[in-house]
């Protein structure tokens, strides 16, 4: 397989998939703090797994799909873990929607699309080190439930083609509480039904999470959507959260791709294909038209409000990760990645990119998504500059990467300026990413 087995940071990343498995079909994203199955985590844990075990990292998928709904969502959380996570399924109450499968209870939301990017680097990965027919088997089974995905996301989720994919909660972003959401956030008020978090159980120290505050938010847009049925033409209408995702739209852009090869490789027809890249194109678009020309980030808008918001966060640089974006505005975007906005900033702990900008007021460096460096939003870029060739950026954020694991082991985030880890330790998507890494130079 492609992974080093001599590497003391592949074994050590290798031993938290295996210890965060649960009975070879889903991994925990962190035990405690996230037991269940999370959508876009087992993406990216696919990819790890794909390093040393093919048929567990299909698994990793196949599982997944089984809780994909009639609609075509993939859900944010497949409940499988028991227990001990808030909030639990009965707050979602998937099983009185007709759409959501009968079998596994699940959220009603979605998190961003990397499942073709995973099930592409599967194919890659069996092509290299597989059996005869093993990549293009797979990409025979996954093509059409990824396709649904896709559809739903394009159909569903921008139902005007403006090209900007539609979030109905922060959790959708995969980003909770980022600074990107708060004005939007805002505007939700009003009582809220009795709930317990369960976090804070895990993660004790509070300034690493999101505030009660926010919480209280998160939960009260929950309760909403499960009034609504999660029926996305209700909610575009009424819902009080309706924010268009930048980062969210880029990897969605990116997936297409990925989904475009699965295509050719399972024989799609010609009209399918072209629908796809379509979809791809069409999000390109609306990531260039979300440029705000003084800053040259990429921004979000709120749709309630008919604002742009206007965080410095990393989400700005969201067409480096869709691609396909060229000329200046991509010269750009690198320099402000490398400039003092993010990896070039005054004080941090390491080379690397931080969630949120230092140079914005909410800067916060060891809270959750308002400052801190996660291993997986680095990935995101490190993938995405590798595709289009940008070797030398590409390189520095992968070398980055692996010194920070090297000191702080796989957190699901470090502090930004002392690099101390926090969240949770041993957070699969980290490990996973530093696999892939150490198997791709
Ligand atoms: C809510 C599992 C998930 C990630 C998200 C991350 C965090 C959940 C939480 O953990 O969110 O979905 O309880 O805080 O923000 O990106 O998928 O790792």
């Amino acid at each position: 397989m492609t992974s080093d087995r001599a590497d003391p940071l592949a074994s050590a990343a290798r031993a938290v998939l295996v210890a965060n498995d649960v009975d070879g079909s889903y991994t925990q994203p962190a035990s405690g703090l996230y037991p269940h199955q999370w959508s876009w985590d087992s993406a990216l844990v696919a990819i790890g797994w794909s390093t040393f075990d093919l048929e567990r990292a299909k698994d990793e998928l196949r599982s997944l799909l089984a809780a994909q709904w009639r609609d075509g969502r993939i859900p944010h959380i497949a409940y499988r873990g028991g227990d001990g996570y808030f909030p639990d399924a009965a707050r979602w109450d998937s099983g009185s929607i007709r759409s959501a499968p009968p079998d596994v209870p699940t959220s009603g939301i979605v998190q961003p699309a990397l499942h073709a990017l995973a099930a592409r680097t599967i194919v890659e990965r069996a092509d290299a080190h597989g059996e005869p027919g093993e990549g293009t088997a797979f990409a025979h089974e996954l093509f059409a439930p990824l396709l649904r995905w896709h559809r739903y996301l394009a159909e569903c989720r921008d139902p005007t083609g403006s090209g900007l994919l539609t979030i109905f909660h922060p959790w959708e972003s995969g980003l909770d509480n980022s600074p990107r959401w708060d004005p939007a956030l805002a505007q939700i008020d009003g009582p809220v039904q009795p709930y317990a978090r369960a976090d804070l159980g895990h993660v004790t120290d509070p300034a690493q999470r999101p505030t009660t505050i926010d919480y209280d938010r998160f939960v009260r847009l929950l309760d909403d959507l499960r009034s609504a049925g999660y029926e996305d033409a209700r909610l575009h209408a009424e819902h009080p959260f309706r924010v268009t995702d930048v980062l969210g739209t880029a990897i969605f852009a990116a997936a297409g791709d990925a989904l475009f090869a699965l295509g050719q490789r399972a024989a799609a027809d010609t009209t399918t294909l072209s629908t796809i890249l379509a979809w791809r194109d069409r999000a390109v678009r609306g990531l260039e038209r979300a440029m705000d020309p003084r800053t040259g980030l990429c921004l979000d808008h709120d749709l309630v409000t008919d604002r742009a918001l206007e965080a410095t966060t990393l989400a700005g640089l969201a067409p480096l990760v869709a691609g396909h974006v060229h000329g200046a505005l991509r010269s750009r975007q690198l320099a402000l990645l490398g400039g003092r906005l993010f990896v070039g900033a005054e004080g941090l702990a390491f080379d690397l990119p931080p969630s949120t900008s230092p140079s914005d007021a909410s800067f916060d460096p060891g809270n959750y998504w308002r400052g801190p460096i996660w291993p997986v939003t680095t990935w995101l870029f490190w993938r995405a500059l590798r595709r289009c060739h940008d070797r030398l950026p590409a390189t520095q954020l992968r070398q980055a990467t692996l010194a920070l694991t090297r000191d702080a082991g796989f957190a699901e985030y470090v502090h930004a300026t002392t690099g101390a880890p926090r969240g949770a330790r041993d957070q699969s998507w980290s490990a996973a990413v530093v696999l892939d890494m150490l198997a791709e130079e």
